[in-house]
């Protein structure tokens, strides 16, 4: 530990940065070091995918625990590069050694799309004969094609097609005028598009032909609010003051705030990806979490009219949260000192480049942490939280996800995911329902029912890494009422469920039951309640998956078929809905049902495991959402639970402290500590509703 420092602040002193940490993303050099390696043996290659390989476990905790006398994992490149004729190569590149140690052509699969890949379509379809003919049958002539856009997904899978030709299906859109939003304007059909021939392979066309929408545009930009009666006026400044600078150090990309430590990683798929999540408990640095990240999501969308069963997109494992990341700018993403991180990815030809401030990392003021008054004499303690938000954005082609990593000071780990940007839309004739499979937002545009579904990768490390999955449910006692044990009836407890093999882990929520799932460690006891330490996991936003058992989403996103599934882990089980996803058939479901499969009886009690959770909301869009949508919030919380023997967070100083005895001695209470930047909005004095200013 102390070699490991001392090299790290001679670094710092010398300008020379040391070796990245085993955690890092891959640098700019190092992912040009691994392409230059590749194209020494194999040429003619596209690249999808430069990545970290991540440092085996095993390997990896033995460094974290001594990295002074244990071996430093290697850096390796995780490729994955198209040759001639789509082949997909799967590769391992060493850094350290200089060399390929796994290269292998891997049939049947199509690797993710990238922007590039998407942005080719465009161009291709507007010179489309086919696709000119359809826009004219629509309303659309031919000299207006240049209006003529298109959203490019990947086809998903069609079983027309299968999986051996890359193609993408163009969502179709029209734009009036250039600044108008191409969402009020759908086409009716949908060009495929093989990404090898670069051509229109097939166009789907509806029975019911719905023309070009008439409706006048609806826009959400700066020009269109002022030209349609400008904005509110009634807005006074609001600013974050950090007169002190921020109370977090970052050094490389360890991240220390408030007793957390935390690697922040990125990757092209899963975007922020935070590992060896340890709490300082008091001068004992407690491990808590070995890796958490979102590791899959999928988007089904609900009308049944073909081609809209291959609407379900998988946002990570199709196109990578972390290859679609915004730059973010300061003060509008953030507010306050910000710190942030760029993110450094492969290109087609295999350059590196850089997404500049990819992640944002700043503090923010989190309401009250605790309070208490005494009702008797108004002696009280209040205690202001305050919170670390570690953020990126993406643009999933029509959505915004924002996703929140947020700390908290009393050891709990939020996720929030925030929705925003525009809905995906359908052309609707005047006078048609869109109901009930979905709503018309604006005149002649239906938004589809859809769900989004996100799969959590938690990987716990509990006061080490032997730990234990409990169902935790609300239960009413099994005693009936009268009976010994429970006269009054009125008897309840927390009903904890041991889950213990991969396949006996598949569990749904129950909100009935407020059920939560306990990440434990069964092997170390809290010395007061004498229950395991753990982490338990809350989340209240847990949907089914509604496309039925058998369809094609059903089939391929088998993660959401359940909000739970633990299993043991593996270094290689990333990604719950297979490495590569585009134009899986889900014959047979690749990923996580994959796995458990493959071994159902594995033990999963105290032993190292990874649990999966799938939550997140069902959407019914409503003209409010429309023309973009108000950025709807989904949170999950990993909460100690008999992890610490106090509120962890009762040192943090508090913004106003007076006992009894200094309020009957006519004393103010703890002073100097108040807020000094806070004042009265209207004046001094009492304020009209009554309640009392406080005196500082
Ligand atoms: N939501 C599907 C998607 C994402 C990125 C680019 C195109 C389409
Ligand atoms: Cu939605």
């Amino acid at each position: 530990m102390v070699l490991e420092r001392v090299k790290q602040l001679a670094s710092h002193l010398t300008g020379h940065s040391g070796p990245p940490h085993p955690f890092d993303p891959l640098t700019e050099k190092e992912i040009e070091k691994a392409v230059a390696i590749v194209n020494s043996e194999h040429q003619g290659l596209f690249y999808n995918t430069v990545t970290l390989w991540e440092p085996r476990k095993v390997e990896m905790m033995a460094w974290l625990a001594d990295p002074d006398h244990n071996v430093r994992p290697h850096r390796v490149a995780d490729v994955v590069a198209i040759g001639r004729g789509s082949k997909v190569y799967d590769g391992l590149v060493d850094l350290e050694e200089e060399k390929i140690v796994r290269w292998e052509l891997t049939e049947g699969v199509q690797p993710l799309i990238t922007m590039e890949d998407l942005q080719i379509v465009e161009t291709v379809v507007r010179k489309d004969p086919g696709v000119i003919e359809q826009c004219r049958l629509i309303g659309i002539p031919p000299g207006d094609m240049h209006k003529v856009y298109c959203d490019p997904w990947t086809i998903g899978y069609d079983e027309r097609f299968g999986s051996k030709v890359r193609l993408q299906q163009a969502l179709m859109y029209y734009r009036p005028h250039v600044d108008d939003s191409q969402y009020t304007y759908p086409l009716d059909f949908c060009p495929i598009f093989n990404a090898d021939t670069q051509e229109i392979v097939h166009i789907d066309v509806p029975k019911v032909r719905r023309p070009l929408n008439q409706a006048p545009p609806t826009n959400y930009h700066a020009e269109a609010i002022k030209a349609n009666g400008g904005y509110r006026t009634d807005l006074k400044p609001i600013n974050i003051t950090q007169p002190e600078g921020v109370s977090f150090t970052v050094e490389g990309r360890i991240l220390k705030w408030q007793n957390w430590s935390v690697h922040v990683g990125f990757n092209h798929r899963e975007g922020i990806v935070l590992s060896n999540i340890t709490y300082n408990d008091k001068g004992n640095v407690r491990p808590v979490f070995y890796r958490i990240s979102l590791a899959e999501m999928v988007v089904p969308y609900g009308n049944p009219e073909h081609p809209h069963q291959r609407k379900h997109a998988f946002d990570l494992g199709e196109y990578g949260g972390g290859y679609m990341t915004n730059s973010l700018a300061l003060g509008c993403d953030c507010k306050g000192a910000i710190h942030y991180m760029d993110a450094a990815f492969v290109n087609r030809a295999g350059e590196s480049q850089i997404i500049k401030n990819a992640i944002c990392v700043h503090e923010e003021d989190a309401g009250i942490l605790f309070k208490h008054t005494d009702f008797r004499d108004d002696s009280c303690t209040v205690t202001r939280a305050r919170k670390l938000v570690v953020s990126h954005v993406f643009t999933a082609a029509n959505y915004e996800y924002c996703v929140y990593w947020i700390l908290h000071q009393d050891g709990t780990i939020q996720l929030e995911v925030k929705l925003t940007g525009i809905l995906n839309t359908y052309s609707l004739n005047p006078g048609e329902s869109a109901g009930p499979w979905g709503t018309e937002v604006y005149p002649g545009v239906n938004a589809h029912n859809h769900q989004h579904l996100f799969c959590l990768r938690l990987d716990p490390n509990i006061d080490g890494s032997a730990n234990t999955v409990f169902v935790a449910d609300a239960a009413a006692s099994d005693a009936p009422l009268g009976s010994a044990e429970n006269k009054y009836g009125n008897a309840f407890y927390a009903k904890k469920t041991k889950l213990e093999t991969q396949a006996g882990s598949v569990s749904d929520y129950d909100g009935s039951t407020s059920r939560t799932w306990d990440m434990a460690n069964t092997n170390k006891m809290n010395v007061y309640s004498h229950k395991p330490v753990s982490y338990k996991l809350v989340s209240r936003e847990v949907p089914s998956l509604l496309p039925k058992e058998g369809s094609l989403v059903w089939k391929r996103a088998g993660f959401a078929r359940h909000a739970v599934h633990v299993t043991k882990y593996n270094d290689d089980q990333i990604h719950p809905a297979g490495r590569h996803v585009p134009q899986t058939s889900g014959d047979p479901s690749q990923g996580l049902p994959a796995w458990i499969a493959a071994d159902p009886d594995a033990n999963i009690d105290n032993t190292d495991i990874v649990l999966w959770h799938t939550f997140g909301l069902t959407h019914f869009p409503a003209p409010e959402d429309y023309p973009v949508m108000p950025a709807e919030p989904m949170i999950v919380l990993l909460r100690p639970r008999n992890f610490f023997t106090q509120n962890p967070a009762m040192d943090v100083p508090p913004s106003y402290s007076s006992t009894p005895s200094q309020v009957a001695a006519g004393k103010r209470g703890l002073s100097g500590v108040i807020d000094g930047m806070s004042r009265l909005a209207f004046g001094g004095g009492r304020e009209k509703g009554g309640s009392l200013d406080q005196e500082v």
